[in-house]
């Protein structure tokens, strides 16, 4: 019998690994790293897991450059607070990734190629501190939409983090909301900062869930595989349905008066989206990618001390312990 070697930490066989790996997806439990995968299954979730923890990295840009800008101190907090909480769960992603085989530092090593995506979102700018209540309310309200269902992933460690992710997530949409609040219900100057920042991230946050459906290569794949559990206008047309309501509390409008509850469907519907723009972004061409990447490398190349004092310190903890072994 052969063991295989496609699947590191395996120690069956092709044929009976994909036996139980089609079981284990089949009665909707969890696939863990050292299982027998798919070498696809292994591949695809690679590329999910990098992108979204790429996503909260380059996601703490736009965001930390209005903490110093915060009206008051509390806002600062509460600013701050998120920011970390957004380096953590690139983190935890990270280490997630990590456990299919491919190394952080890899990971990083693409992103600062280019050769990695991270969230078209994040390539918008933040013009105002209404843009912050935006990006709270929308943004992490489009993130949690998408990542509730990742909870039940079926790759043990994605669904594991997802579920501390998303309760992290959730305070972030609430003082996003709460910021909005504030200015809906501020000066007529506030209130139309607040309608302008919701104008302007409202398509980009409908882009988040991906392209229609008919154009998205790996959702099949995905959902037959217990990772993704709805497809991205499901998902999309959901998250409508939730700002509909919570607009009527802010007493703003969406910018879109083609939004519509389907009776026949079952679907809240939406204006078209500018599909371009969405290439048009993943192709590096947005209106901040280039100064969303030239930070991430400075920010790569400014670290790079703390990176080789954390190895020499790993190293002389390793010589420690191994001297006292000897001794
Ligand atoms: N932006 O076949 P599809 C956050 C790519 S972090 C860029 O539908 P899939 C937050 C896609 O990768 C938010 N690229 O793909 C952080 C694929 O290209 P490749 C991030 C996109 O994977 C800080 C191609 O288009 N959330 O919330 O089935 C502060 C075809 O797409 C986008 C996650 O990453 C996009 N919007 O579905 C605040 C969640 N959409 O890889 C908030 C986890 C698609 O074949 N990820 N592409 O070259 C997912 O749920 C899925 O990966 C997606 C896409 C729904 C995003």
């Amino acid at each position: 019998m052969t063991t295989t070697v496609t699947n590191p930490g395996s120690r069956v066989d092709d044929a009976a690994g994909e036996r139980l790996f089609n079981e284990i997806i089949a009665r909707d439990s969890r696939i863990e790293p050292r299982d027998w995968m798919p070498a696809d299954y292994r591949k695809s979730l690679t590329r999910q897991i990098s992108q979204h923890a790429h996503s909260e990295i380059i996601g703490m840009q736009p965001e930390a450059n209005w903490i110093t800008r915060a009206p008051s101190l509390k806002r600062k907090a509460v600013l701050m607070a998120k920011v970390q909480d957004e380096a953590g769960h690139g983190l935890y992603l990270y280490s997630a990734a990590e456990t299919l085989g491919t190394s952080r530092d890899r990971m990083t090593e693409d992103l600062i190629a280019g050769k990695a995506r991270y969230s078209s979102i994040f390539n918008y700018p933040v013009l105002t501190w209404a843009d912050i209540g935006a990006i709270g309310w929308l943004v992490d309200g489009a993130a949690i939409c998408n990542q509730v269902p990742l909870c039940r992933a079926s790759y043990g460690p994605y669904g594991r983090a997802m579920v501390r992710i998303c309760k992290e997530e959730s305070f972030h949409q609430r003082q996003g909301f709460e910021i909005l609040l504030e200015l809906a219900n501020g000066t007529p100057e506030q209130r139309a900062m607040a309608q302008d920042a919701v104008d302007r991230w409202y398509a980009p946050s409908l882009m988040m869930f991906g392209p229609p459906d008919e154009e998205s290569p790996n959702s099949q794949k995905s959902m037959e595989w217990n990772i993704k559990r709805f497809s991205n206008d499901e998902l999309r047309s959901r998250f409508v349905g939730m700002m509909v309501e919570q607009i009527r509390v802010l007493g703003l409008e969406l910018p879109d008066k083609d939004v519509r509850y389907n009776e026949e469907t079952g679907r809240w519907e939406h204006g078209p989206l500018d599909w371009n723009e969405f290439r048009e972004v993943l192709a590096g061409r947005g209106p901040c990618n280039a100064q969303r990447m030239e930070r991430r490398r400075e920010a790569h190349e400014e670290g790079a001390w703390v990176r080789e004092a954390a190895a020499a310190y790993a190293a002389k903890q390793a010589a420690g312990r191994a001297t006292a072994k000897v001794a």
